[in-house]
Parts: C-alpha cells; sequence; structure tokens
C-alpha cells in the first residue's frame, strides 16, 4: 500500500476511535484553521539581527549555544530559509520580527531613529507571504544596554534612549498592523535587572512604570497593534532581581488594559504557565504566549509536545480562549539545523492543539462534576495512546505538507544544496 493511501486507512479507523469516544475528527481537522502561530525570526540568526554586518547577540541574560553551519546572515538569506519553514508546515502562521531585523540599506541606524520604511519590505514580504506581522523592541545587544538596565535606567539620557526606541517600534507595529490588515502584537521584554542583590529596587521598578507610561502614550487603534508585556524571573547576570517582575507586569497589565506575554521558560520551573492562563484572562483582555522549552534554566530549547505545552493549550481549547490568546514562538538554538528547530516546534505546537481539539472533554467535565476522579484520571491516560498521530498525518497531507517524519529529508536536502554553500 502506498504512503497516501496508508495514511487515509490510519485516518479512517482513528475516525471510528475517536467516534467511540464521542470526539468528531472531521471537526477537529477543520478547527486547526484557527490556530495561528507566530514564527519568530531569530531562530533563523541566533538573534543576530542586521543592524551592522556580523551583529550577534550580546548581553541581556540570554544565550544561543551552538554553531551548526549556514546561519541566515542576510535578509534575503532569512527570508529564503523562512519561506522554506513555511513550506513544510501545515496551517496558518504570522512573522514575529525584532527591532534589530530592519532592511537598514547597509547604513547604520540606531534604534532611537528606525522608521517605518525600515520595514517595509518585511511587510511587502509578509504580504506575498499571506501572513501577518508582530513586532518587538530590541533592547539588548547594543551599548546602551551594557549596564544592565534600559527602560529602568537611573540614568536619564539612556532611559530616554529606549522610551525612544519604544515609541518608534509602536509606530512601526500600527503600521504593518495597518497594511496588512490584521492587528500586529508589540511585545515588550527588557532585561533590566541585577546580579547581585540591589538595596533600591522600588526606583527601577518606579522609573520602568514612568518609561512605560512615557512610551505608551500615544493611543493606536486596536485594528493596527497592541502592546504586550513579558515578565521574567531572572535571567543571566540578573540573577537577584529582575525589574520587569510577573507581579509588576500584571499590574501594570490589567490597569492600562494591556496584554501579558507568558513565556514559559520565565517562571519557577515547578510553576505552570498552563494553570496561569485562567487566572490572567479574569483580569486581562488577551494573552501572548512564548512557547518554549526550559531546559532547568531559561535555556530556550526548541519546543517539543510535552506536558508543559499540553496544558496551556489545553486549558486554551477547554475554556473556548483561543480568540484572545495570541500564539508565538520564542527558542532559539544554533547547535542543530536551525529551519529544523523550527519545524520540530512549530509542528508542535500545532500536534498539541489537534490533541486538544480530539479531548472528549464534556465527558471528563462530566465525570468530574460527579466527583469520579478515578475515571477522569482513567480516561486521561488512556487518551495519551489513541491514535492521535494518524489525525495528525492526515492532517499534514490534507495541507500538502510533508507527512510525519518525512521532512527531515527534505531539510537534509536543504541543508546540502544551500545551507551548506553559505
Ligand atoms: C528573553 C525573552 C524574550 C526574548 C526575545 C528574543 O528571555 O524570552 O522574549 O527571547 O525577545
Ligand atoms: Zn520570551
Amino acid at each position: 500500500m502506498n504512503n497516501r493511501d496508508l495514511t487515509e486507512k490510519a485516518y479512517q479507523i482513528a475516525w471510528e476511535q475517536y467516534a467511540n469516544l464521542g470526539v468528531d475528527t472531521d471537526k477537529a481537522l477543520a478547527r486547526m484553521d484557527e490556530v495561528i502561530i507566530s514564527l519568530h525570526c531569530w531562530q533563523a540568526d541566533d538573534v543576530g539581527g542586521f543592524e551592522t554586518p556580523g551583529s550577534a547577540l550580546s548581553g541581556g541574560g540570554i544565550q544561543a549555544t551552538g554553531n551548526h553551519p549556514g546561519k541566515a546572515s542576510s535578509i534575503s538569506e532569512m527570508r529564503k530559509d523562512l519561506e522554506k519553514v513555511l513550506s513544510l508546515l501545515p496551517g496558518k502562521y504570522r512573522l514575529n520580527l525584532h527591532a534589530i531585523y530592519g532592511d537598514f540599506g547597509g547604513r547604520f541606524v540606531d534604534r532611537d531613529q528606525i522608521e517605518p520604511a525600515h520595514f517595509q519590505s518585511w511587510i511587502d514580504w509578509c504580504r506575498q507571504q499571506g501572513i501577518g506581522m508582530d513586532f518587538n523592541p530590541t533592547f539588548f545587544s547594543h551599548p546602551k544596554a551594557q549596564s544592565g538596565y534600559t527602560l529602568s535606567s537611573k540614568d536619564e539620557n539612556i532611559r530616554q534612549f529606549w522610551v525612544e526606541h519604544l515609541k518608534r517600534c509602536r509606530k512601526i507595529a500600527a503600521e504593518m498592523g495597518k497594511q496588512l490588515g490584521t492587528p500586529s502584537i508589540l511585545n515588550i521584554w527588557i532585561p533590566d535587572g541585577s546580579k547581585d542583590l540591589p538595596v533600591d529596587r522600588n526606583r527601577h521598578r518606579t522609573l520602568l512604570r514612568k518609561s512605560l507610561d512615557e512610551a505608551l502614550a500615544v493611543e493606536y487603534p486596536k485594528e493596527f497593534m497592541k502592546d504586550s508585556l513579558e515578565s521574567k524571573l531572572f535571567g543571566i547576570g540578573a540573577e537577584s532581581m529582575t525589574v520587569g517582575s510577573h507581579e509588576f507586569y500584571l499590574g501594570y497589565a490589567i490597569t492600562h488594559n494591556k496584554l501579558i506575554c507568558l513565556d514559559n521558560g520565565h517562571f519557577h520551573p515547578t510553576e505552570q504557565v498552563g494553570d496561569k492562563i485562567s487566572s490572567c484572562l479574569l483580569y486581562v483582555d488577551e494573552l501572548l504566549l512564548h512557547m518554549t522549552r526550559p531546559v532547568r534554566w531559561d535555556s530556550d530549547h526548541v519546543v517539543t509536545l510535552n506536558e508543559d505545552v499540553q496544558l496551556i493549550v489545553s486549558e486554551i481549547i477547554r475554556n473556548d480562549f483561543l480568540k484572545r490568546v495570541n500564539i508565538g514562538l520564542d527558542f532559539f538554538d544554533a547547535s542543530i539545523n536551525r529551519l529544523g528547530a523550527y519545524v520540530i516546534g512549530s509542528r508542535a505546537v500545532k500536534k498539541a492543539f489537534m490533541q486538544a481539539f480530539l479531548e472528549p472533554t464534556s465527558r471528563l467535565a462530566g465525570m468530574e462534576e460527579n466527583g469520579q476522579l478515578f475515571e477522569r484520571l482513567a480516561l486521561m491516560e488512556e487518551l495519551k495512546t489513541k491514535p492521535f498521530g494518524a489525525v495528525w498525518d492526515y492532517y499534514c497531507m490534507k495541507c500538502g505538507v510533508p507527512v510525519a517524519e518525512d521532512y527531515i529529508a527534505e531539510v537534509q536536502e536543504y541543508e546540502s544544496s544551500v545551507l551548506r554553500k553559505r
């Protein structure tokens, strides 16, 4: 039997097995179109950007490790890589760009000088691809970030420099959203913090609030852009205090009607972001997710289909939160093929959604309601070994992208014909 027929046949059997559980696999497939993942540009080049030739990540307490050959070192290489990635992924996507990825035409343009024009070629590329765009100011890899403080700096010149950067980024994001007809999520993450025990934490947090008030003063229509705030527990070199903590941003977001960004690498390892969603959404309209895989620390490993990711996604689907949750990826692994990393991570998140769509949720909820807790746990365990993979493969086939592990050969081919020649 050829692969296509085999995939069809496996799907028919899966359809029946899920039907016995009261789940309609065809409906689950149709719902996959509602899931849009924002592909973070920074996996393509280890968070380098294109400000100057050979730009590289420095400071900020984040790190890409590894030196797999073929890293994108120009905008055209990056677009080519992203096009290849998109050709291997089922369903819908967006592009998530950092400010350092502007099209600066070979000239150095400092962060307080960037304009929408520097991002026009990206907007045009996204339009061609039929995808929306998200955006991020870049508060690291810059001499004015080396002190460890940006928006919360006590140095007024430095603070003003970063306020100006943020103002400009918001304007650029609004332009992206306006031109592409879908709001751009502007995510603010700053590395500000202290390696050792600070005496005056309060001053930095007060300054950060002041900077946000100044930079967010201009209101843009929600159809063009939305601001999001990303907290963190600690970073390398900022172990003792992070100015933009979860409490800080949650308070700011609630009082200013902003989005909260939950990065699942940014909490104590035993905390679950999946558990935070229903709390945050009682108080803010929308969330942004940074899906990542922290291994022992905020290591930004490639996302895999693990229980962290499954809980996050289940919470979204069980509570019908999809319209209020924006999904972004945030990992940067330079030790393996970078395109392959995108494909593994994006597919893992989509697989989690497919599993969530295949859950007999009302049946489980009924058991819970009746106090049948053994039955609830037993059914959850059994669901793990239902033929979800057959539905996933069929979905990929219907989307016209490589089925199952077939994408490995395509990534290998791209590596030998393109990446190894760079
Ligand atoms: C850092 C944050 C942040 C960055 C990107 C590059 O810990 O997670 O989201 O990873 O902005
Ligand atoms: Zn993040």
